[in-house]
């Protein structure tokens, strides 16, 4: 038996937390065409016959411009500590780019590196051959596996060259936990993948959502969810909400669906709009919405 940690890490948009999810067979971690999607680090557990494999999805790699990109690239940091190996993600479509290299040239030596080639659906042969060729540079990349995490192509070899990587040891987890995180955590995100999808501009980066209330009813199949999404600005505030509320609305519902898979049943979901500016750049109202960022520091 084997076991271990293997973060998967990788430049905002290469398809992180679309791969985790695909290898966990479970919605882990929220995905959306935007970069900055993730903001925190979150594991995902799978079990094989004869192994446990505990990935660790992380946010996109960039230059922190508020404490939230700060806090995200400390998550980074974090879930690169002490584990066994790294999946390093790269979009097929985008190639080598300064910043993997950057990675790969300074991590390779020092902790064994995969490479994920994702996206190989959306280039030509030829220019995945490129990339593969320009990838064979590093010699201390263990293995480089061209993948589609969203078609779920050659997942297996993937999955085949993390388990070389494991110690032996036995189960972390119990089987049925596929996740660290909680269902009030799985909620925000949700809401806020639908936040991401819907609205534009700047408007979706400043989004934070708070779970107020998760409760289900004791009399019925039925889950209350109150919960706030935040804002940064007033004028912010009215796109949010949209002409008659129609913007909301739209979230809600898009929410809603999904929110429901999540709870096992039916789901009243009421949602308020709220103004907290600057919360990117304010330790106490990163702490309120979620994000821990005392606890990173350790
Ligand atoms: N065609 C194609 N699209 C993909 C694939 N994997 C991911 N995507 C898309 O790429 C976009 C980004 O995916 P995410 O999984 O959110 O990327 P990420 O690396 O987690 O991004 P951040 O959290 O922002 O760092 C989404 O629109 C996905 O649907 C793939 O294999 N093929
Ligand atoms: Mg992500």
């Amino acid at each position: 038996m084997k076991s271990g940690f293997i973060c998967i890490a990788g430049m905002p948009n290469a398809g992180k937390s679309t791969l985790i999810n695909a290898l966990v067979g479970e919605k882990v971690a929220i995905v959306s065409w935007r970069p900055q999607t993730t903001r925190n680090k979150i594991l995902g557990v799978v079990n094989t016959e004869d192994a446990q494999i505990v990935f660790i999805d992380t946010p996109g790699i960039h230059q922190a411009r508020n404490k939230l990109g700060k806090y995200m690239m400390q998550s980074v940091a974090s879930g690169l500590k002490d584990v066994d190996g790294v999946i390093y993600v790269i979009d097929a479509a985008k190639g080598v780019r300064e910043e993997d290299d950057g990675f790969l040239s300074a991590k390779a030596g020092s902790v064994p590196v995969i490479v994920a080639l994702n996206k190989q659906d959306t280039v030509t042969r030829d220019t995945l051959f490129a990339v593969l060729e320009k990838l064979n540079a590093y010699k201390d990349v263990k293995a480089v596996v061209p993948v589609s995490a969203k078609k779920g192509e050659n997942l297996d070899a993937l999955l085949a060259e993390a388990e070389k990587l494991l110690p032996e040891g036995g189960r972390m987890y119990p089987d049925d936990m596929y996740t660290d995180r909680t269902m009030r955590f799985m909620a925000a995100e949700i809401i806020r993948e639908k936040a991401l999808y819907l609205l534009d501009k700047e408007v979706p980066y400043g989004i934070g959502v708070h779970i107020n209330k998760f409760e289900m009813r004791e009399d019925k199949p039925v889950c209350d969810i109150d919960a706030d999404v935040v804002c940064e600005k007033q004028s912010h505030k009215a796109i949010v909400i949209g002409r008659g509320g129609e913007m909301l609305k739209k979230i809600a519902t898009a929410a809603r669906e999904d929110l429901e898979e999540l709870a096992g049943c039916k789901v009243f979901l009421t949602l308020y709009v709220r103004v907290k500016a600057e919360w990117r750049d304010s330790d106490y109202l990163m702490r309120e919405l979620g994000y821990d960022v005392k606890d990173l520091k350790n």
